[in-house]
């Protein structure tokens, strides 16, 4: 196999040399390749083929039990600099790191193929654009890829004989958590993940190099890579406000891109348009204002809870040409995931591939899930109802607000508005979230997740926030920033705010407020919204819960201000002053 491209050419050539792939195969994106290879996955077993009356196009795949979530513990930046990679990161040194997953490469492809896919983030030739071509031993990825990146000959053509990308090479190798590494060599451009067929950890073009790689250069070339869905609200008049939300995995940002007008506020005529819901990359244009495009074209979502009343767009998104990773399998062909929609069927055959039945109890003593709680879908962007019609526009969307959002039950109020550019850079730095099942760790704990970055950010995440200050600095108009929580609970750990759609009542505030249309008050930690500016019109809702959503506890902030202090002395004397000035500023409000 040879392309036009020298360099491309020979990297090849080396990983092949490595990984010893009885073949090589390159991906040229179109439907029959991509048949012929599912075809011979569902002989394998790798994927399983769906009912494809109900389904059509649909398949299924079960990952290894172990291999169900991003990997943070085994995930690296590899830079010269342990400092370069920061406090938050793990590091290891390039020689090191192209040492040991070496190890695990050399020879993992025996008897496999090695399939090349060039993808393009971004439309292609877009001025937000970056290429990368990855190559993987694994159908499922490259059935991914072809969902959630622009894919083929068209990328190749567009590379031509000297262009540049991001050199991904992906190997399952033996799937043993012992011998898994997700390596990132951004001084290279280069991405290493062996050992792994989990979404995250694998389909590389998504957080490896879209946030960490893009982080990396997005600071060297001036721009932003962010962990931020982007959505456009329209009003009857035709006038659309674009924000982008950075919220950490799980937390519903799938959701929220994909949300419908609650009943309520039908009357305004708002229509809700989807640009991305999980990654922006944002820069600065000619009106001296910030842009954004989503640089996948498809969605990796969580299938857990997506029904037709949390997401019916989802719902509708995903009835056709869907990969399934980890959900039930019921006897019709069919899948199901707790929270889905319809009955819980009487039985199936669960993530793990073993028979499942209602109740039934695992080792653990507890009931059995159908469908593991990271289990998810993958689907094409275009066939998402609310799908933006600017969503393959090269120039992007201009930005009107920036929110961020965490998951916590206690101390974040449903929404605040920072004073000004900086302050908001220091909202999303003190940014804290409860630990969701898309990530090994302890489930419920909170920990600190800057602008939901903490897992992606590929560079010393005290030179990210002097980046976002820097950024601020250099436009006219900056979009406004926010903090939202759809998450606060009750003393008896009941949602305050029924969340989904009725989340666009908040939206609104933000964008009037954005767009200086309506006032607000002070409070020691931001704006907040007096309560006749919030369309509570069509909702049940008491003053009581209200007042408990907007409630500022003084004494919890005051030992949070304690806790973002911990945290910001890990970057010791690198944390930019103006956010130990902010901090102060917050301390001396709370008195
Ligand atoms: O597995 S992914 O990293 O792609 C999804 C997520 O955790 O946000
Ligand atoms: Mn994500």
């Amino acid at each position: 196999m040879k392309t036009k491209h020298k360099e491309l050419n020979n990297w090849i050539d080396e990983m092949v040399k490595m990984c010893k792939p009885e073949k090589v195969v390159l991906i040229d994106g179109s439907l029959k390749q991509k048949l012929v290879l599912e075809k011979e996955a569902f002989e394998t077993g790798e994927l399983i083929e769906l009912n494809q009356e109900k389904l059509p196009g649909c398949v299924l795949h079960r990952t290894a039990i172990n291999d169900v979530a991003r990997t943070e513990n085994l995930t690296f930046i590899c830079t010269s600099s342990k400092e370069d990679a920061g406090p938050t990161n793990n590091w290891m040194n390039p020689e090191d790191g192209y040492h040991k997953a070496a190890e695990i490469f050399k020879s993992s492809m025996v008897g496999r193929t090695m399939y090349v896919i060039p993808f393009s983030m971004g439309p292609i030739g877009s001025p937000f654009s970056k290429i990368g071509v990855e190559l993987t031993d694994s159908i499922y990825v490259v059935d991914n890829m072809l969902v959630v990146t622009r894919v083929g000959q068209k990328v190749l053509d567009f590379l031509g004989t000297d262009g540049k990308f991001t050199k991904c090479l992906h190997s399952k190798a033996d799937l043993d958590i012992n011998k898994r590494l997700i390596l990132h060599f951004p001084e290279d451009n280069t991405i290493w993940s062996v050992g792994s067929g989990y979404g995250g950890n694998v389909l590389l073009g998504k957080k490896c190099m879209a946030l960490r790689i893009a982080s990396y250069l997005g600071r060297q070339e001036g721009w932003m890579a962010e962990h931020m869905l982007i959505l456009g609200v329209e009003k009857p008049t035709g006038e659309i406000n674009y924000v982008a939300a950075a919220f950490p995995s799980a937390c519903g940002k799938t959701n929220l891109a994909m949300m419908v007008p609650p009943e309520g506020l039908k009357v305004k005529g708002y229509k809700v348009w989807t640009v991305g819901d999980d990654i922006a990359w944002m820069r600065i244009k000619e009106d001296d204002s910030l842009w954004a495009v989503n640089p996948e074209s498809g969605f990796f979502g969580v299938a857990p809870g997506t029904n037709s009343k949390s997401n019916p767009n989802a719902v509708k998104t995903i009835q056709k040409d869907t990969i399934y990773t980890n959900v039930l399998l019921k006897t019709d062909g069919t899948v199901w995931w707790e929270n889905g929609d319809g009955p819980i069927p009487s039985e199936g055959i669960d993530w793990m591939g073993n028979p499942w039945k209602p109740g039934i109890i695992g080792d653990d003593g507890k009931p059995k899930k159908g469908a593991n709680p990271n289990s998810r879908f993958t689907a094409p962007a275009s066939q998402c109802p609310s799908i933006s019609p600017r969503f393959n526009d090269p120039e992007g969307v201009p930005i009107t607000a920036i929110i961020f959002g965490g998951r916590r039950a206690s101390v974040a109020p449903l929404v605040y508005q920072s004073f000004g550019w900086n302050h908001g850079v220091f909202l999303g730095s003190i940014m804290a979230s409860e630990i969701t099942a898309a990530q090994y760790g302890a489930q419920g704990m909170v920990r600190r997740d800057p602008m939901a970055m903490i897992p992606f950010c590929g560079y010393n995440m005290a030179d990210y926030f002097k980046h976002w200050l820097e950024m601020g600095s250099k436009m006219k108009n900056p979009p406004k920033i926010f903090h939202v929580n759809w998450f606060k609970t009750n003393k008896e750990g009941q949602f305050l705010w029924p969340g989904y759609g009725d989340n666009l009542r908040v939206l609104e505030w933000i964008i009037d407020r954005s767009n200086e249309k309506i006032s607000a008050y002070k409070s020691p930690i931001g704006y907040m919204p007096y309560k006749k500016d919030l369309d509570l019109n069509g909702l049940d809702i008491n003053e009581e819960v209200l007042d408990k959503l907007f409630d500022i506890n003084i004494n919890e902030w005051v030992k949070e201000t304690k806790d973002i202090k911990e945290f910001y002395a890990k970057f010791g004397s690198k944390l930019p002053e103006e956010l130990n000035i902010e901090l102060n500023d917050l301390i001396d409000r709370l008195g």
